[in-house]
């Protein structure tokens, strides 16, 4: 398998899970902007989508979609437990729940790496953020350690790939000390900083 991903980028949660899953991969960078792969290949000749992730599965064919891959993944490696079995309501509160960070937290995010927003387009991403990470802060006010229980899960490391933007957007999450919180152990699992390490974005401990 072969993860085509940009650092730091939506790509990131994939990454993430290919690790917890222990599953072995290949990883190339594909630079976003240029649509090109670092090994110098046209991205949208791959990937006529022309945005990450993308996953270059054993046969040969290539699988776009975040939540799709996240879901692949899981299933290749069961034991993991990165997500509960089909068909249970366990698997579809997971579902539930990694539908919401993509539609409302990832895509909220995504409207503000364009240079050009305006401020007043800024300031309504902004708030439109802090209304749907109430209801994270609301999920893990019991306490919890992960969002669906104590298990860590997919949509762990969506949730934290997409969050991590708020330090390079400079948008303060200091309203959401339970999120903060979770952003720290989720960054302590090895897998996490393993991957950040291999995207260049921490250094090795
Ligand atoms: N619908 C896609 C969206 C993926 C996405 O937003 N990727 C971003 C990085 S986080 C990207 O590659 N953007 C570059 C582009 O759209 O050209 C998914 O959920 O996988």
């Amino acid at each position: 398998m072969k993860l085509y991903y940009a650092p730091g980028a939506c790509s990131l949660a994939t990454h993430i899970l290919l690790r917890e899953a222990g599953l072995p991969f290949d990883l190339e960078k594909v630079d976003i902007r240029n649509k090109t792969t670092e090994h110098g290949e046209d991205w949208m000749g791959l990937n006529p989508k022309g945005y990450v992730p993308a996953l270059r599965m054993d046969d040969g064919d290539i699988l776009t979609e975040n939540l799709v891959l996240h879901g692949y993944v899981a299933d290749l490696k069961p034991d993991s437990k990165l997500a509960p079995p089909h068909g249970t309501k366990a698997r579809l509160r997971q579902d539930e729940l990694a539908v919401y960070v993509s539609t409302e937290i990832h895509k909220t995010y995504g409207a503000m790496f364009n240079p050009a927003i305006t401020d007043d387009a800024r300031k309504a991403a902004i708030d439109r953020l802090h209304s749907r990470y109430k209801l994270i802060e609301a999920l893990l006010a019991d306490g919890r350690t992960y969002l669906t229980g104590e298990q860590f899960a997919t949509v762990d490391a969506y949730l934290f790939t997409v969050t991590n933007w708020a330090n390079a957007l400079k948008i303060d999450l200091s309203a959401f000390p339970k999120l903060l919180a979770y952003q720290q152990r989720v960054v302590a699992r090895p897998a996490v900083m393993a991957a950040l390490v291999a995207e260049g974005l921490a250094k090795a401990a």
